[in-house]
């Protein structure tokens, strides 16, 4: 497996009954060129044919569903895919599925090209490539309702951004209207919209972060709510897929504005819950301090504290672009410390 990899690129949508039914009835109808010289035309004629079809099976379906299977081996990956499939059914197990039920047509070529270079005449030679065609579309027909599930994950997964798995991954998380994306556009190269309507981040983006020789990637997340993750909707499931299986470090962000609008008691519930959720560091940014009064500020920092104690908290304005600096060389220190190096003596 690469350490690099884009789902946008290596996946396409798979085709389903309806388009492999035209390809096979096209390919039939086709007149096949042949030599003069050529002796059996028919057997000649109907195995071109079955080499047509089963190359484009393979080319379109099979080999796709082997790449699938393969950035699937990527947990984000396989729980981004799962999360748009009925509950419980995990996307690799669709694959494996697809996998087993259309593999049979390279079997159907290899028994049926076998059969025409055996077959007597011109009539036995066309019942056989009928019943070839007759017997593939079959089996592409029965797989369909799959494929169809799976594009949709194909869909999803296009979507999300490429990811570098060999270089620190972290995640930037918090209610709606934080201010998520206005820091992840502040710090980073990705320019994600913000404005002051909740749920305006519905994809993962991601960003770069060049600073002091460190080179990590940022997500900038949809926002989520306290909720359990079995009750969340598929924008809010996608950021905590980020967070449990793609991150190495979490920005919690939260807004201490008396008139923030989930309030910020909620925010201390997520808190919690988040804390549970993910095995990785979490570090909690209070933003907006341009906002909000010094005693507003210490009453804030004192409830966190009750919930994350000896947690360090940082204060930024990511609008105002207040502690930004502070933020990123935090971020640095505590990616330095969980790869096991010394933070001291480098940059
Ligand atoms: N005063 C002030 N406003 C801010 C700050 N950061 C963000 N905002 C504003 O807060 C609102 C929401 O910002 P976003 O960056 O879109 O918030 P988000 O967390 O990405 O929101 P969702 O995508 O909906 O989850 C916008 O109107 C921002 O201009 C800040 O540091 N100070
Ligand atoms: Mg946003």
């Amino acid at each position: 497996m690469e350490e690099r990899e884009c789902p946008s690129e290596v996946l396409r949508k798979l085709p389903v009954y309806g388009e492999v039914r035209e390809f096979v009835l096209k390919v039939s109808r086709e007149s096949v060129a042949l030599p003069r010289s050529v002796k059996k035309r028919a057997l000649v004629k109907y195995r071109r044919r079955i080499d047509k079809i089963s190359s484009y099976l393979i080319r379109n379906l099979l080999e796709p569903l082997q790449t699938t299977r393969k950035l699937l081996q990527v947990g984000f990956y396989n729980k981004i895919a799962s999360n748009t499939l009925p509950s419980g059914l995990p996307a690799t197990e669709l694959v494996d599925k697809l996998l087993g039920k259309l593999d049979v047509v390279r079997r159907l070529s290899r028994e049926y090209r076998s059969k025409l270079s055996v077959s007597f005449d011109v009539v036995e030679s066309r019942e056989l490539y009928r019943e070839y065609v007759g017997r593939v579309l079959s089996v592409v027909r029965r797989a369909s309702k799959y494929l169809e599930l799976l594009n949709k994950a194909i869909v999803e997964l296009r979507k999300v951004p490429c990811v570098d798995l060999s270089l620190p991954v972290v995640a930037v998380a918090g209610m709606p209207q934080v201010g998520k994306s206005t820091l992840v556009s502040a710090i980073s190269t990705a320019k994600p919209r913000s404005s002051p309507f909740p749920f305006t981040t519905k994809e993962i983006v991601l960003g770069h972060v060049n600073y002091k020789f460190m080179e990590m990637q940022i997500l900038d997340l949809p926002g989520i709510l306290d909720r359990p993750p079995e009750d969340m909707n598929e924008v809010e499931r996608k950021a905590f897929v980020a967070v449990t299986e793609l991150s190495d470090l979490v920005l919690f962000l939260v807004d201490p504005s008396e008139d923030f609008y989930y309030g910020f008691e909620p925010q201390l519930s997520l808190l919690k819950s988040l804390k549970k959720w993910v095995g990785v560091d979490v570090l909690i940014v209070v933003n907006k301090v341009d906002k909000v009064s010094s005693k507003r500020l210490e009453l804030v920092s004192r409830a966190i504290g009750e919930v994350a104690p000896g947690v360090e908290i940082l204060k930024i304005s990511a609008l105002k672009r207040i502690g930004l600096e502070e933020l990123v060389d935090a971020v640095v220190k505590h990616l330095k410390a969980f790869r096991g190096e010394s933070p001291q003596h480098d940059y």
